[in-house]
């Protein structure tokens, strides 16, 4: 008879819902394979969506253990520039790690290892060497941007070389990177979030390995090339564990309207269209876009986002949005402002093509269902992400498109691009591979079920 403790496993992420969704799914992930998983999360957290989030996981995860780690209060001076709130969060989760050791030495039965976000990992590491707890970073990005943050020590160490008239920057091990897709704010070293970046890229070697949300066959040379040159010596294992599948999330209230609406539409006639929780498109752009729609012959269902915050984000969509156009595609097209459930939606047969800003979660999603993308990329990972997409085949990409809060794309522009996502049947044909493939990944004995498995029975004592 076997005496072995089931593994107990800590998930600590940081802020916002693109951290949030890959630790409760990998939570979930866990638990159902017999792990004891105790999430631990920030209190109070930036976005409605966020707690709501964790209230109803755990409602609904009740096995599932909870920690909060109480924040200090931000006191920001009223004459110092205003700084993202998540970037914020993100830098006073890390100012509150202090309490933590309390949390993690009181639990019982005692923590196996902890699986932190990389945006913690420096502060993390010191803490879990005392308790002798190993520690796995469960990144919420490409491997690609992964490899671009460990590197940037290096890079920001050379200036002469490192700065915005440089073409491209050559990483040990990968294809070079076009200068053009990094984000801006990484040139500026003293910027909050690239020293935070620079900071835990520093304390990689720490980690017993990185956890990625993605699958060997979607990234297969970048993942040879890094479990082989390793970009940085001290770089440790590259485990792709991907796509983390959606737990169970009981539907949302204001979804019937836009379920039933899905439901009358024809297989594969709609562009989804979401560039994710925080991106909040100009008012210029908003007018844009709509011309593109109105345009089109295709059907979309636009999730509207104009604040940065969902607790700001209180006008309805009338208030945005011109009048003519609403009235114009009353037909063929709804949009939503508020939650929706993006994982289930991309997986309704009336989806045929997904406008997407290429955060990593919205890429993985598409890739599960096969559902081909438009890239359009708005800022931080996500123009990497958009490259890594495309050619891994999911989508199409125009690397022309500006991006940043001050760059706009012409309606006409928009409207040529959704009709050649929509009617590229090679493209189609392409994304259901991508779907096989990732299916495989995550089926049993698959690639990513044996990395996971891997993991947690070496936690087992
Ligand atoms: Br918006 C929205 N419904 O209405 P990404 C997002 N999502 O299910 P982001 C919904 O949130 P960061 C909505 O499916 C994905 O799992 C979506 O993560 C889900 O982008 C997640 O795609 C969004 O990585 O990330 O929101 O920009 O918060 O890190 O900026």
């Amino acid at each position: 008879m076997s005496t072995s403790q089931p593994s107990h496993i800590a998930l600590f992420p940081s802020a916002g819902m693109g951290h949030l969704m890959p630790f409760l799914r990998l939570a979930a992930m866990l638990a159902k394979q017999d792990s004891i998983v105790t999430v631990i999360t920030a209190q109070p957290t930036v976005s409605l969506a966020e707690s709501e989030h964790i209230s109803s996981f755990l409602r609904h995860n009740p096995k599932i253990n909870h920690l909060e780690l109480q924040l200090a209060p931000s006191f920001r001076q009223a004459d110092s520039p205003p700084v993202d709130p998540f970037f914020l969060q993100m830098h006073l989760i890390n100012q509150s790690i202090n309490l933590l050791p309390p949390l993690l030495s009181s639990s019982s039965p005692p923590f196996s290892a902890i699986f932190v976000d990389f945006l913690v990992v420096a502060k993390v590491a010191p803490i879990a060497k005392t308790l002798d707890l190993p520690i796995y970073i469960l990144s919420t990005t490409s491997v690609a941007f992964d490899s671009l943050t460990a590197y940037l020590p290096m890079l920001a160490s050379n200036p002469a070389e490192f700065n915005k008239t440089s073409a491209e920057i050559k990483i040990p091990g990968l294809p070079p990177m076009a200068m053009s897709s990094l984000p801006p704010i990484f040139l500026d070293s003293s910027h909050l979030f690239t020293s935070t970046i620079i900071t835990n890229s520093q304390a990689l070697s720490e980690a017993k390995g990185i956890l990625m949300n993605t699958f060997e066959w979607f990234q297969a040379s970048t993942l040879v090339a890094l479990n082989k040159d390793r970009v940085t010596k001290s770089l440790p294992p590259i485990l792709p564990i991907g796509p983390l599948e959606p737990y169970h999330d009981p539907h949302d209230d204001n979804g019937d309207q836009y379920r039933s609406w899905l439901e009358n539409q024809p297989v594969e006639s709609v562009v989804y269209i979401s560039f994710g929780n925080r991106t909040a498109m100009s008012r210029d752009q908003m007018h844009e876009l709509e011309k593109g729609l109105e345009k089109t012959e295709w059907r979309f269902f636009w999730v509207l986002k104009t604040s940065t915050v969902d607790k700001d984000d209180k006008e309805d969509a009338e208030h945005f949005l011109n009048e003519a156009f609403l009235e114009k595609t009353k037909n063929k097209g709804l949009v939503i402002k508020g939650w929706v459930e993006q994982q289930e939606i991309l997986g309704h047969p009336a989806i045929g093509g997904f406008l997407s800003h290429c955060r990593w979660n919205s890429v993985m999603e598409a890739a599960l269902r096969g559902v081909p993308m438009l890239a359009w990329p708005q800022h931080g990972d996500q123009r990497v992400n958009a490259q890594v997409m495309e050619e891994a085949g999911l989508g199409l990409w125009e690397r022309n498109w500006d991006w940043g809060p001050n760059g706009i794309v012409k309606g006409e522009e928009i409207e040529k691009k959704i009709v050649e996502l929509m009617t590229d049947e090679k493209l189609r044909g392409r994304a259901k591979k991508v779907r096989e493939e990732a299916r495989k990944a995550v089926g049993r004995g698959g690639s990513s079920d044996k990395v996971i498995r891997e993991v947690v029975k070496s936690l087992i004592i």
